[in-house]
């Protein structure tokens, strides 16, 4: 852990510094992790948008189950604050894909999003998924959003909302960090059926070229680095797509 992640870690809102550390620390448990290696360039990364410094940084690793497991912190100034994560499981493994993305700025969270999402041709959930899920306590949320015309890849379990205060704050992270145990410990229990890898890999390119159409994401990147670079950044880093 380099001293300059956490240092963005410790200015980010609370939420967000939660839910980074409650993530990292279920990897940790349930996971076998090894490290990731992304792009020389890009696991530090910083550009400026409309005179704001943007910082952004990544962590990454991998385990037997996944081939991917990533988390990107990223701030600008004093304006906006950015957890991302996705876990990409290997295409052997028919699991969902966990995602979950965090926006704020100046004292409050604006969106908060954690999904598993199905990677099977008809959106199902595996049946202990939905079990286990289906079994957590029913939430309320006073604000809760619509999906953006791209989010047809999430599943009946999403929670998409804007938290209205400290309690649904605290609600949306023991949520997550529900999702997260479910997933881990489902994942460390499945054995692997590479003969449905090559339709996995369809469910998973799918759902990686949905999120590629996420303009609120892409805007923020192309205003700081433009658009090559944004381009490059969101199919190679947030939503890369294994090719063979
Ligand atoms: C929305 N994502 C957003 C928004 C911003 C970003 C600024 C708008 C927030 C708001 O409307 O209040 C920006 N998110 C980023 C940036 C990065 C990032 C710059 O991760 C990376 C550097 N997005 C994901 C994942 C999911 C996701 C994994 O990365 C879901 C699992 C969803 N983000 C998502 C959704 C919205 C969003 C659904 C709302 C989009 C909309 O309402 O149009």
């Amino acid at each position: 852990m380099s001293s300059s992640t956490v240092s963005i870690r410790t200015q980010q809102h609370s939420l967000i510094r939660q839910l980074a550390d409650a993530i990292e620390a279920t990897w940790q448990r349930y996971l076998d992790l090894s490290p990731y290696h992304l792009p020389e360039d890009l696991g530090y990364v910083e550009g400026k948008l409309e005179g704001e410094k943007l910082t952004i940084e990544n962590r990454c690793y991998q385990t037997p189950q996944f081939r991917k497991l990533h988390m990107e912190l990223a701030k600008i100034g004093n304006s906006l604050d950015i957890l991302h994560c996705v876990m990409f499981p290997r295409p052997e493994y028919a699991l969902p894909m966990f995602g979950c993305d965090l926006v704020g700025g100046r004292g409050q969270i604006s969106m908060a999003i954690a999904d598993l999402s199905p990677v099977e041709s008809d959106r199902s959930l595996p049946q202990n998924y939905q079990t286990n899920l289906a079994d957590l306590p029913a939430l309320e949320f006073s604000q809760s959003r619509g999906l953006p015309e791209w989010g047809t890849i999430f599943s009946e379990f999403c929670l998409l909302i804007r938290p209205a205060n400290e309690t649904e704050e605290a609600q949306f992270l023991e949520r997550v960090t529900d999702f997260l145990k479910i997933h881990c410990q489902q994942a460390v229990a499945t054995q692997p059926t590479p003969d449905r890898r090559s339709e996995i890999l369809v469910g998973q390119r799918h759902y990686c070229t949905q999120q590629q159409q996420n303009d609120k994401t892409r805007r923020v990147l192309e205003k700081a680095f433009g658009e090559a670079w944004a381009e490059r950044y969101m199919t190679t880093v947030l939503f890369d797509m294994p090719t063979e």
